[in-house]
């Protein structure tokens, strides 16, 4: 891979990566609705709007393999997420298909099977359970994704993102937390590894309380560094300030599963 585009650049991910794969691989073109204001120097940008395929056309031309980050990445209104993340993310597949590129790493969301109960630890031959109109999104990202790979030949890796960042924010991110050298391990299997055809990974460190069973990673030899047990402490002081939230708490995807539910009440 030397082309390298990368969706999403001014997000909160897209930051933190443009750090992290400096160096990794010969060209990265970054891309976002808008410029990041941080932009150094040496590092090329092309905006786009996904929702329109004369700017996604652009961006793929000339690319090997795409990081598919863009897009909402919490829970918004319907037509926030059909423009960003439904109409996006399949104008970004079929831009790709028809630009002959090679490979795709999708940023799916553990909101995609957000309605499994924390009592259960799920694989990925699960159906999915969005809790959210995102985590439906995200659902739908990764049937595109499946679609491209069996209809086209495109390779293309779904990381289930559990939640970025640099440590464990609460108790249910314990379970969930990914260090962000260890979604550089994903992506770079999901961009060079020979026997990826169409894969879902958890995108998540070695947490011991982890709900998922992530053993499909490492099959693909995936040694994550982070161990979200050594942040306990900190996770449940933090936890301590957020408020009570009884449905959220019985599911994996906490409070976007919470948010407008009535199933309860409604017979579900
Ligand atoms: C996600 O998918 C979101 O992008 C992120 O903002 C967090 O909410 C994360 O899930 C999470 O579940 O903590």
């Amino acid at each position: 891979m030397k082309n390298i585009l990368v969706t999403g650049a001014a997000g909160g991910i897209g930051t933190s990566l443009r750090k992290l794969l400096k160096g990794t691989y010969p060209n990265i073109r970054w891309s976002d609705i808008k410029k990041p204001d941080n932009l150094a120097a040496d590092e090329t940008f092309v905006a786009a709007d996904l929702s329109k395929m004369a700017d996604v056309e652009k961006i793929v031309a000339g690319i090997d393999g795409i990081v598919h980050l863009g897009g909402f990445s919490v829970e918004g209104p319907w037509d926030t997420i059909l423009n960003a993340n439904i109409v996006g993310c399949y104008n970004i597949f079929e831009a790709a298909y028809r630009a002959n590129v090679k490979r795709i790493v999708f940023a799916s969301s553990n909101h995609a099977v957000g309605f499994y109960p924390r009592s259960q630890k799920i694989g990925v031959n699960v159906t999915v359970h969005p809790d959210s109109r995102y985590g439906i999104s995200k659902a739908f990202g990764e049937a595109v994704g499946a679609f491209y790979a069996d209809k086209h030949g495109l390779r293309v890796t779904c990381l289930r993102i559990g939640n970025f960042g640099d440590a464990p924010l609460d108790k249910r991110r314990l379970s969930i937390w990914l260090k962000p050298e260890d979604l550089v391990q994903l992506i770079r299997i999901g961009l060079d590894h020979p026997d990826i055809k169409f894969e879902i990974l958890y995108g998540a460190s070695d947490n011991v309380d982890m709900w998922w069973d992530n053993s499909n990673a490492r099959r693909f030899g995936y040694k994550p560094i982070g161990k979200a047990e050594q942040f306990v402490a900190q996770a449940m002081e933090a936890q301590k300030n957020l408020p009570a939230d009884p449905v959220g708490d019985r599911f994996q995807g906490g409070p976007f599963c919470s948010a407008g539910y009535d199933a309860d009440k409604r017979g579900g």
